[in-house]
């Protein structure tokens, strides 16, 4: 009787935690969505717990993109929505300069990296050949044999149309390095001298920041922009702050 009221007890324990719904573990990062990164670095420097389920395909979520979070009955979609839910609902229990809300100039700045460098940095995973010869295996690589090419190249293709949709995918490879080299230089220069974004602690702008710079830093894909950033020895020195309070 005790046991099976534990058990129960345990199982509403994990009815109520947060479940991060994102893509499997995959290049060596964290997560090789910056976006899902970006979630699952804000829990850790919230320390609120949660769990991954890595089971789902982005297009049967209702956005048809991951990240997704459930919280209890909840299902808050888009990684900003969800920073916004867990800021508004677990004010209470997050560090003070994670509650702040966010500025004109933090907006903009999260809003190049997730609305222009991300662009950038998926024609470099999917379309440029240096890129998809590490992307494809990893992605794909556990697929049966006959699948695995065939799927490879539908997604690739989708990749393809939604860049050419987007405008990315229009400029030639110099264009998109010189555009994406760029971004890079003003994040640089946007965090001047200070450790984090926040100043003395990271603020959810740091989350976005740092999932965006570990994906183009630590997954191993040699590429100019990479290289660029492996040059930028403050934003180097940046992720290695992060990577030291949360992983990468
Ligand atoms: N604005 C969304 C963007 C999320 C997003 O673009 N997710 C990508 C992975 S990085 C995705 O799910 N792509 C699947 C697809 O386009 O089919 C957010 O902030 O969560």
């Amino acid at each position: 009787m005790i046991a099976a009221g534990l058990a129960t007890a345990a199982g509403n324990e994990e009815d109520r935690m947060l479940t991060l719904i994102q893509f499997p573990h995959a290049l060596g990062v964290m997560n090789a969505s910056p976006f899902c990164m970006k979630v699952e670095v804000f829990l850790k420097l919230a320390g609120l717990p949660y769990r991954v389920d890595d089971g789902h395909l982005p297009m049967r979520m209702p956005k048809g993109k991951l990240p997704a979070l459930r919280d209890g009955d909840l299902l808050v979609c888009d990684s900003q929505a969800i920073v916004a839910h867990l800021q508004q609902r677990y004010r209470a229990e997050l560090p003070s300069a994670l509650r702040e809300p966010e500025r004109g100039a933090d907006l903009a700045l999260r809003r190049m990296l997730e609305e222009h460098f991300y662009f950038a940095a998926l024609w470099g995973r999917w379309i440029a050949d240096a890129g998809f010869r590490v992307t494809g295996p990893a992605f794909f690589g556990s697929l049966p044999g006959p699948l695995r090419g065939l799927v490879a190249a539908l997604v690739r293709r989708k990749m393809r149309r939604d860049l050419i949709g987007q405008g990315m995918g229009r400029h030639s490879q110099s264009e998109i390095t010189e555009r994406a080299c760029a971004d890079l230089d003003a994040v640089q220069v946007m965090l001047g001298a200070r450790p984090y974004f926040g100043g003395d602690a990271p603020t959810a702008l740091d989350a976005s920041v740092y999932a965006f710079l570990a994906n183009a830093l630590f997954v191993e894909i040699d590429n100019p922009v990479r290289r660029h950033l492996q040059g930028q020895a403050a934003l180097v020195a940046y992720c290695a702050r992060m990577e030291a309070r949360v992983g990468r």
